[in-house]
Protein backbone atom coordinates (compact mmCIF):
# COMPACT_ATOMS: atom_id res chain seq x y z
CA UNK A 1 0.00 0.00 0.00
CA UNK A 2 1.33 3.51 -0.78
CA UNK A 3 1.88 6.29 0.98
CA UNK A 4 -0.43 9.34 0.66
CA UNK A 5 0.94 12.83 1.09
CA UNK A 6 -0.58 15.86 0.49
CA UNK A 7 -0.20 19.43 0.08
CA UNK A 8 -1.94 22.75 -0.74
CA UNK A 9 -0.25 22.75 -3.84
CA UNK A 10 3.31 21.47 -5.04
CA UNK A 11 5.79 22.88 -2.70
CA UNK A 12 4.86 19.14 -0.54
CA UNK A 13 6.61 17.70 -3.13
CA UNK A 14 9.92 18.65 -1.41
CA UNK A 15 8.65 16.73 1.45
CA UNK A 16 8.00 13.71 -1.31
CA UNK A 17 11.26 14.19 -2.60
CA UNK A 18 13.03 13.52 1.01
CA UNK A 19 11.15 10.81 1.90
CA UNK A 20 11.45 9.09 -1.67
CA UNK A 21 15.48 9.84 -0.88
CA UNK A 22 15.43 7.59 2.08
CA UNK A 23 12.52 5.44 1.39
CA UNK A 24 13.32 4.19 -2.43
CA UNK A 25 11.29 1.17 -2.20
CA UNK A 26 8.04 2.87 -1.20
CA UNK A 27 5.06 4.41 -3.44
CA UNK A 28 4.04 7.77 -2.96
CA UNK A 29 0.70 9.15 -3.95
CA UNK A 30 1.10 12.26 -4.04
CA UNK A 31 -2.22 15.11 -3.96
CA UNK A 32 -1.82 18.92 -4.25
CA UNK A 33 -4.84 20.90 -3.78
CA UNK A 34 -4.28 23.59 -6.38
CA UNK A 35 -7.77 24.82 -6.75
CA UNK A 36 -7.49 25.98 -3.23
CA UNK A 37 -3.63 27.28 -2.88
CA UNK A 38 -2.42 29.10 -0.87
CA UNK A 39 -3.81 26.98 2.27
CA UNK A 40 -1.32 29.72 4.19
CA UNK A 41 -4.20 32.59 4.21
CA UNK A 42 -7.12 30.72 5.27
CA UNK A 43 -9.06 30.30 7.96
CA UNK A 44 -8.78 26.96 9.84
CA UNK A 45 -12.34 25.57 8.87
CA UNK A 46 -11.47 26.16 4.92
CA UNK A 47 -8.62 24.26 5.63
CA UNK A 48 -10.22 21.65 7.63
CA UNK A 49 -12.85 21.02 4.72
CA UNK A 50 -10.45 20.50 2.39
CA UNK A 51 -7.86 18.29 4.09
CA UNK A 52 -11.08 15.93 5.23
CA UNK A 53 -11.82 15.70 1.49
CA UNK A 54 -8.50 14.84 0.29
CA UNK A 55 -7.86 12.14 2.88
CA UNK A 56 -11.22 10.71 1.55
CA UNK A 57 -9.36 10.59 -1.82
CA UNK A 58 -6.35 9.29 -0.31
CA UNK A 59 -7.83 6.42 1.92
CA UNK A 60 -9.50 5.61 -1.87
CA UNK A 61 -6.20 5.02 -3.28
CA UNK A 62 -5.41 2.33 -0.21
CA UNK A 63 -2.78 4.38 1.32
CA UNK A 64 -2.02 2.74 4.41
CA UNK A 65 -0.19 6.00 5.86
CA UNK A 66 -1.32 9.66 4.94
CA UNK A 67 1.36 12.41 5.52
CA UNK A 68 -0.44 16.07 5.79
CA UNK A 69 2.83 17.56 3.97
CA UNK A 70 1.89 20.93 4.62
CA UNK A 71 2.64 23.40 7.77
CA UNK A 72 -0.58 24.90 7.38
CA UNK A 73 -2.54 22.10 7.23
CA UNK A 74 -0.85 20.68 10.12
CA UNK A 75 -1.54 23.13 11.99
CA UNK A 76 -5.56 23.53 10.91
CA UNK A 77 -6.44 20.05 10.16
CA UNK A 78 -4.13 17.51 11.94
CA UNK A 79 -6.94 16.24 15.17
CA UNK A 80 -9.67 16.27 12.98
CA UNK A 81 -8.35 14.38 10.08
CA UNK A 82 -6.67 12.25 12.89
CA UNK A 83 -10.01 11.71 14.16
CA UNK A 84 -11.87 11.04 10.97
CA UNK A 85 -9.86 8.86 8.95
CA UNK A 86 -9.70 6.74 12.47
CA UNK A 87 -8.28 3.21 11.68
CA UNK A 88 -8.45 3.22 7.79
CA UNK A 89 -4.86 4.78 7.69
CA UNK A 90 -2.44 6.52 10.10
CA UNK A 91 -1.87 9.99 9.85
CA UNK A 92 1.34 11.73 10.33
CA UNK A 93 1.91 15.39 10.30
CA UNK A 94 5.16 17.88 9.34
CA UNK A 95 4.97 19.69 12.48
CA UNK A 96 5.49 16.89 15.54
CA UNK A 97 8.62 15.67 13.89
CA UNK A 98 10.18 18.89 14.14
CA UNK A 99 9.18 19.34 17.47
CA UNK A 100 10.40 16.22 19.09
CA UNK A 101 13.77 16.84 17.23
CA UNK A 102 13.79 20.64 18.44
CA UNK A 103 13.01 19.20 21.92
CA UNK A 104 16.36 16.67 21.79
CA UNK A 105 18.78 18.85 20.53
CA UNK A 106 17.96 21.92 21.68
CA UNK A 107 16.69 22.10 25.21
CA UNK A 108 16.66 25.74 27.51
CA UNK A 109 17.80 27.55 23.88
CA UNK A 110 15.74 29.85 21.90
CA UNK A 111 14.75 28.55 18.63
CA UNK A 112 12.92 30.45 15.72
CA UNK A 113 10.18 29.82 13.39
CA UNK A 114 9.24 31.22 9.87
CA UNK A 115 5.84 30.01 7.85
CA UNK A 116 2.76 31.22 6.64
CA UNK A 117 0.23 33.03 8.92
CA UNK A 118 -1.43 30.15 9.30
CA UNK A 119 0.96 28.00 10.74
CA UNK A 120 2.14 31.30 12.93
CA UNK A 121 -0.81 32.57 13.85
CA UNK A 122 -2.16 28.96 15.21
CA UNK A 123 0.09 28.95 17.83
CA UNK A 124 0.47 24.92 17.33
CA UNK A 125 4.11 24.74 17.29
CA UNK A 126 4.55 27.02 20.37
CA UNK A 127 1.79 24.82 22.13
CA UNK A 128 3.65 21.42 21.06
CA UNK A 129 7.13 23.23 22.28
CA UNK A 130 5.66 24.41 25.65
CA UNK A 131 4.48 20.73 26.27
CA UNK A 132 7.50 19.21 26.18
CA UNK A 133 8.39 21.27 28.91
CA UNK A 134 12.38 21.57 27.91
CA UNK A 135 12.68 25.44 28.47
CA UNK A 136 12.80 26.16 24.91
CA UNK A 137 11.39 29.72 23.82
CA UNK A 138 9.80 29.71 20.54
CA UNK A 139 9.77 32.96 18.87
CA UNK A 140 8.11 32.99 15.01
CA UNK A 141 7.43 35.44 12.73
CA UNK A 142 4.68 35.07 9.64
CA UNK A 143 6.88 35.28 6.12
CA UNK A 144 3.75 35.02 3.55
CA UNK A 145 5.81 36.15 1.11
CA UNK A 146 8.37 33.85 0.74
CA UNK A 147 6.03 30.96 -0.53
CA UNK A 148 4.53 33.41 -3.73
CA UNK A 149 8.04 34.42 -4.19
CA UNK A 150 9.57 30.80 -4.56
CA UNK A 151 6.81 29.68 -6.62
CA UNK A 152 7.22 32.29 -9.47
CA UNK A 153 10.60 31.01 -9.15
CA UNK A 154 12.46 34.24 -7.03
CA UNK A 155 15.06 32.09 -5.05
CA UNK A 156 19.16 32.42 -5.25
CA UNK A 157 18.98 35.85 -6.80
CA UNK A 158 18.97 39.44 -4.99
CA UNK A 159 14.88 40.03 -5.54
CA UNK A 160 14.88 36.65 -2.81
CA UNK A 161 18.03 38.04 -0.82
CA UNK A 162 15.96 41.57 -0.04
CA UNK A 163 12.60 39.54 1.07
CA UNK A 164 14.51 37.28 3.20
CA UNK A 165 17.05 40.08 4.58
CA UNK A 166 13.89 42.00 5.04
CA UNK A 167 12.47 39.09 6.93
CA UNK A 168 15.17 37.62 8.62
CA UNK A 169 16.38 41.34 10.44
CA UNK A 170 12.92 40.98 12.74
CA UNK A 171 13.63 42.10 15.98
CA UNK A 172 11.35 39.06 17.26
CA UNK A 173 14.61 36.59 15.80
CA UNK A 174 17.30 37.73 17.45
CA UNK A 175 19.83 35.77 19.72
CA UNK A 176 18.44 32.27 18.33
CA UNK A 177 20.16 28.42 18.04
CA UNK A 178 18.29 27.40 15.05
CA UNK A 179 15.67 28.64 13.01
CA UNK A 180 12.77 26.34 11.86
CA UNK A 181 11.91 26.71 8.16
CA UNK A 182 8.31 26.13 8.95
CA UNK A 183 6.97 25.91 5.14
CA UNK A 184 7.26 22.89 2.51
CA UNK A 185 8.81 26.06 0.13
CA UNK A 186 11.80 26.89 2.04
CA UNK A 187 14.46 24.07 1.63
CA UNK A 188 14.85 26.30 -1.84
CA UNK A 189 16.26 28.68 -0.17
CA UNK A 190 17.69 26.90 2.50
CA UNK A 191 21.12 28.31 1.55
CA UNK A 192 20.35 32.17 1.27
CA UNK A 193 18.99 31.81 5.05
CA UNK A 194 22.14 30.21 6.18
CA UNK A 195 24.54 32.34 3.92
CA UNK A 196 22.33 35.44 6.20
CA UNK A 197 23.12 34.09 9.18
CA UNK A 198 26.68 33.06 8.40
CA UNK A 199 27.01 30.11 10.47
CA UNK A 200 25.67 31.67 13.26
CA UNK A 201 22.39 29.90 13.55
CA UNK A 202 21.38 25.89 12.79
CA UNK A 203 18.72 26.30 9.96
CA UNK A 204 16.29 23.00 9.86
CA UNK A 205 15.17 21.81 6.91
CA UNK A 206 11.65 19.99 8.15
CA UNK A 207 11.51 18.42 5.05
CA UNK A 208 14.19 16.03 5.97
CA UNK A 209 13.26 15.87 9.29
CA UNK A 210 9.96 14.55 8.49
CA UNK A 211 10.90 12.02 5.77
CA UNK A 212 13.58 10.01 8.84
CA UNK A 213 10.25 10.26 11.20
CA UNK A 214 8.26 8.71 8.49
CA UNK A 215 10.92 6.28 7.72
CA UNK A 216 11.25 5.58 11.52
CA UNK A 217 7.37 5.03 11.81
CA UNK A 218 6.88 2.77 9.06
CA UNK A 219 10.07 1.09 10.26
CA UNK A 220 8.00 0.55 14.53
CA UNK A 221 4.88 0.01 13.27
CA UNK A 222 5.81 -2.63 10.55
CA UNK A 223 4.65 -0.64 7.27
CA UNK A 224 7.49 -0.36 5.53
CA UNK A 225 7.09 -1.89 2.26
CA UNK A 226 10.27 -4.81 1.06
CA UNK A 227 9.92 -3.53 -2.54
CA UNK A 228 8.10 -0.93 -4.86
CA UNK A 229 5.10 -1.98 -6.09
CA UNK A 230 4.49 1.07 -9.04
CA UNK A 231 5.22 3.92 -9.99
CA UNK A 232 4.32 7.30 -7.97
CA UNK A 233 1.38 8.77 -8.82
CA UNK A 234 0.95 12.61 -8.64
CA UNK A 235 -2.89 14.50 -8.37
CA UNK A 236 -4.09 17.84 -8.23
CA UNK A 237 -7.28 19.61 -7.69
CA UNK A 238 -6.80 21.85 -10.46
CA UNK A 239 -4.38 21.25 -13.33
CA UNK A 240 -2.62 23.86 -15.15
CA UNK A 241 0.70 24.06 -17.79
CA UNK A 242 2.32 26.54 -15.13
CA UNK A 243 2.07 24.30 -12.09
CA UNK A 244 3.62 21.20 -13.86
CA UNK A 245 6.37 23.41 -14.99
CA UNK A 246 6.82 24.18 -11.43
CA UNK A 247 7.57 20.89 -10.45
CA UNK A 248 11.05 20.92 -11.58
CA UNK A 249 11.66 23.59 -8.80
CA UNK A 250 10.25 21.33 -6.09
CA UNK A 251 10.93 17.86 -7.40
CA UNK A 252 14.44 16.49 -8.90
CA UNK A 253 12.69 16.42 -12.30
CA UNK A 254 9.28 17.34 -13.87
CA UNK A 255 6.61 15.64 -12.78
CA UNK A 256 3.26 14.52 -15.09
CA UNK A 257 0.24 15.61 -12.75
CA UNK A 258 -2.83 14.42 -13.57
CA UNK A 259 -6.01 16.09 -12.66
CA UNK A 260 -8.42 14.58 -9.75
N1 LIG B 1 2.34 24.34 1.86
C1 LIG B 1 2.13 25.49 2.72
C2 LIG B 1 2.84 25.30 4.05
O1 LIG B 1 3.73 24.46 4.22
O2 LIG B 1 2.46 26.00 4.99
C3 LIG B 1 2.70 26.74 2.11
C4 LIG B 1 2.03 27.12 0.83
C5 LIG B 1 0.91 28.08 1.02
O3 LIG B 1 -0.18 27.67 1.29
N2 LIG B 1 1.19 29.35 0.89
Amino acid sequence: RPIGVFDSGIGGLTVAQAIINVLPQERIVYFGDTAHLPYGDKSTAAIQAYSVKICDLLIRQQCKVILIACNSASAAAYELVKEYVGSKAKVLNVIDPIVHYVGQAYPNKTIGLIGTKQTVNSNVYRKKVDALDKGITLRSVATPLLAAMIEEGFFNDSISESVINAYLSDPQLKGMEALILGCTHYPLIKKQIEAYYQGRVDVLDASQIVAQHVKEYLEQHDLAASQRSGDHTFYVSDFTRSFEESTRIFFKRKVHLEHY
